[in-house]
């Protein structure tokens, strides 16, 4: 892991994240193995470097004794990660309660619980309580590791009540929060029982970042219309103490992809696969398995392209690459079957003996497997229902600079800001359009996918995940509270 390795003289950074990077899993009493865990805000965090970084977070697994958390704490040690170790029912109650059973759907437009919701009402205040316990959990550990100079950033919704707990630690410390969900409109934040608290434990934060303008808006706009507070250009100001809040779109280590397929093993899966598929248009999904992802909806939606193309039958594939996350969730649980329902229908009824229409996989790929996916794929399908950003979309332009395959985004994603003139921009719900943009990036003529990849790709080499963290963490060092204090008085 070459990128935690603590350079001097490099601004000394504590990234504080509900998840470390790596996810450890008990081999013996005192042995473990450490994988590295799936998603967005880990793969975006890997493409930073130039800091002096350390990452404070839960390590996926409860250790009750001692001696576990010694040993895990030492490993972890050298790839500059510190665990926080949070306790079955805190995880329950935090995480897979308030987080993401609460927060997660909210924050993504899909509303509070709707089934059970009696029983979700009553349980909301022991889960709120669980998340402020957890919260302060993380701020003990970060508070034991910080030294003067360091700059804390929190990440996600996981952690919106860190920066108070951080702040009332240490009033000078500097502390930012970004968002890697989208942050939903204040009619939205307004239902949430805990609007205010959680609000207000936010702008304790000196910066606080989202992906998009719109998404910081609509935070501003929750703090003057819930809280009463001003919002001015910079941010919210809140008795003399300005909040700075802005848009800072997260990017990726698109070198590294590009790079991935000069890779022999990758050329060799590059082979492998085109040979597997030879003849066929391969259209790809590569999604956690969640409900924000439309993984249905985009299976539906090819379903009607197949019904209506009868032509396309044995020419196209769609691999559809979901690894599973949050498996304890009930919903998860329930979104999983209904993903293999609705494949194993379609490919009941359009498969052959020899061929089936769609691969769907249940699993993570390692990186070379992806980029090797990504290269061979003429139409990537990305029908987030809601997305802050979604990076998938960025990995997919990065791996294909000699094929310039054609990307179908939904407009719901933060990437639609980015990417929407390059993509075939789609609303996901609309089956009937995303069936009909399926089409259109079958049929396209080269020429004009030349130009859509283009931009794209322009866009993606120029904004990577580094930039991103260099831009945030300038800025909040730039933030100066006391003087701000002193202008305002
Ligand atoms: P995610 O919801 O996890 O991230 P996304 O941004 O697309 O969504 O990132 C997913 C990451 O996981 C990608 O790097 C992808 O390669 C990897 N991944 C997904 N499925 C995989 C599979 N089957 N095998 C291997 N790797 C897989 C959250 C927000 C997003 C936001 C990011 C970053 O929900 O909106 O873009 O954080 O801020």
């Amino acid at each position: 892991r070459e990128r935690f390795d603590g350079r001097p003289n490099r601004q000394r950074l504590l990234v504080v994240a509900n998840r470390l990077p790596v996810s450890a899993v008990r081999r013996g009493e005192d042995s473990w193995s450490l994988d590295i865990s799936a998603g967005g805000l880990v793969s975006a965090l890997l493409g930073v470097r130039d800091f002096e970084a350390r990452w404070i977070g839960w390590a996926g697994v409860n250790v009750p004794d001692e001696i576990g958390q010694k040993t895990l704490t030492k490993e972890l040690d050298e790839k500059r990660c510190i665990p926080v170790f949070l306790d079955e029912e805190v995880v329950h109650q935090y995480y897979n309660g308030y987080c993401n059973n609460i927060l997660w759907p909210l924050f993504h437009y899909l509303g509070l619980p709707q089934e059970d919701r009696l029983a979700t009402t009553r349980s909301f205040q022991s889960q709120f309580a669980a998340y402020k316990k957890a919260n302060q959990m993380f701020a003990d550990v970060v508070n034991k590791h910080y030294e003067e100079g360091d700059v804390v950033w929190c990440h996600d919704y996981h952690l919106m009540f860190l920066p108070k707990c951080l702040k009332e630690y240490n009033s000078k410390m500097k502390v930012g929060w970004f968002l890697h969900t989208p942050f939903p409109s204040s009619e939205i934040h307004r239902t949430l029982p805990s609007r205010t608290e959680l609000l207000r434990a936010v702008l304790a934060a000196d910066l606080v970042g989202f992906h998009t303008y719109d998404y910081a808006r609509h935070f501003v706009s929750a703090c003057t219309r819930i809280l009463g507070l001003e919002g001015t250009p910079e941010g919210v100001e809140d008795q003399g103490k300005l909040t700075r809040v802005a848009a800072f779109p997260i990017g990726i280590d698109s070198d590294r992809f590009i790079r991935a397929l000069e890779v022999p093993r990758v050329q060799e899966l590059v082979k492998e696969l085109k040979e597997r598929f030879a003849g066929r248009k391969v259209m790809l999904g590569v999604d956690r398995l969640d409900m924000i992802k439309g993984i249905p909806q985009k299976i539906l939606a090819f379903e009607k392209f197949l019904e209506e193309n009868q032509k396309w039958h044995d020419k196209v594939v769609l691999l559809q690459i979901a690894v599973p996350t949050r498996t304890d969730v009930p919903e998860y649980q329930k979104l999983t079957s209904q993903v293999h329902e609705i494949v194993g229908r379609i490919n009941g009824r359009f498969g052959t003996l020899t061929a089936v229409p769609i691969h769907h996989l249940d699993r993570s790929l390692d990186f070379h497997a992806l980029c090797a996916l990504y290269s061979v794929t003429d139409v990537a399908l990305v029908t987030s229902l809601r997305d802050g950003m979604n990076l998938v979309s960025y990995e997919f332009v990065a791996c294909q600079d000699s094929k310039r395959g054609v990307l179908i985004l939904s407009e719901f994603a933060g990437a639609a800001q980015s990417l929407g003139a390059g993509a075939i921009l789609v609303n996901p719900w609309n089956i009937t359009e995303v069936a009909a943009a399926i089409g259109q990036a079958l049929n396209m003529p080269a020429e004009e996918r030349e130009k859509r990849h283009r931009h794209n790709f322009e866009h993606v080499t120029n904004h990577t995940a580094q930039q991103w963290a260099e831009f945030f963490v300038s800025e909040l060092k730039d933030t100066d509270i006391e003087a701000e204090q002193r202008i305002r008085q």
